[in-house]
């Protein structure tokens, strides 16, 4: 298993875990939840003490057929939250299409900007994101949700995700973006059906080598994971029942490399990226309760 460093974050020694932090009233899975800023932070604090390396903060759904938000609605949403996070101390993420909500928050404290349009829904988005320095995660993205899902054409979804990160990244660094801080992400649900999503995770490994850059995975409670589980009568799986998949995702995809996820039940993953690095052979070569890998916060009776 690799650990890709990233620069300007710390190295986590294993995958990181990003506990998803959406502060809106329509997310797919768990919209609503964390709609009040208090309840947010309240939750994010959380998180951070059961082990969760970053809390990624949004304030614009991006579930399929959603509608954009104002600029200023969704800076409202965000930057309570992403300002006293930081003040405690968390590496927070901002999710975000536009420039300007990226470097309001850059200011508040974010350390990582998200963007799931990969720099193509707001120009300024590279220019911005090269001028605050700071770890970009860069997803595969071919449109907004309104009509993503009629997007969701391959003649071989691999190849051509690979090709339009390549793009994206190439892009990027042309506009001053250092390499070094640059994740991927090949934007699981994003203008992908079920089908798509699978072969992406299968090809998880290879994109990894091919695009040389860490890949973070976005999978938690996808609809590809609710059409895998079926009840009886044919009805996909709901969203809130869907995170023993999305744990076993998480634990396969660190196995294999993957730099971060990005999840909703964010301390379950914790622990298990914290067991996926123990079981690696390069937790051989590392002291007992060298940071990362067996970083156990005290022993059990037995
Ligand atoms: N998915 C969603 C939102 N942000 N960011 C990245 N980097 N990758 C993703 O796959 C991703 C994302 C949509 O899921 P949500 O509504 O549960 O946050």
């Amino acid at each position: 298993m690799t650990n890709p460093q990233v620069s300007g974050l710390p190295a986590y020694g294993r995958c990181a875990v990003f506990g998803i932090l959406n502060i809106t009233p329509d997310s797919f899975s768990d919209g609503g939840a964390n709609f009040a800023a208090e309840d947010a932070i309240a939750r994010g604090l959380d998180a951070l003490a059961r082990g969760v390396d970053v809390l990624d903060v949004g304030g614009e759904s991006t579930r399929p057929g959603a509608a954009r938000v104002s600029p200023a609605q969704e800076l409202d949403r965000v930057l309570p939250v992403v300002e006293a996070l930081a003040a405690a101390g968390a590496v927070v993420s901002v999710d975000t299409m536009r420039a300007a909500v990226a470097r309001r928050c850059a200011e508040a404290g974010a350390r990582i900007v998200n963007d799931v349009s990969g720099g193509l829904a707001d120009p300024e988005m590279f220019p911005t994101v090269a001028d605050l320095g700071l770890p970009y995660i860069l997803m595969h993205w071919r449109g907004h949700s309104v009509d993503m899902n009629a997007r969701a054409v391959y003649q071989d979804v691999v190849e051509e995700v690979r090709t339009e990160l390549a793009e994206r990244l190439d892009a990027a660094v042309a506009a001053g973006i250092e390499p070094e801080r640059v994740v991927l992400d090949p934007g699981l649900g994003f203008a992908k059906n079920a089908e798509h999503d699978w072969a992406l995770l299968r090809g998880q490994e290879y994109l990894a080598r091919a695009l040389g850059r860490p890949l973070l995975i976005g999978h938690s409670r996808k609809r590809f994971l609710g059409a895998l589980l079926p009840d009886p009568a044919g009805t996909p799986r709901p969203p809130g029942e869907r995170d023993a998949a999305t744990l076993a995702v998480a634990a396969v995809a660190a196995s294999r490399g993957a730099w971060a996820v990005r999840v909703h039940a964010a301390d379950a993953a914790a622990d298990a990226v914290r067991a996926v690095a123990a079981m690696s052979p390069a937790a051989d070569a590392a002291p007992a309760g060298a940071a990362g890998v067996r970083d156990g916060h005290g022993e059990d009776a037995r």
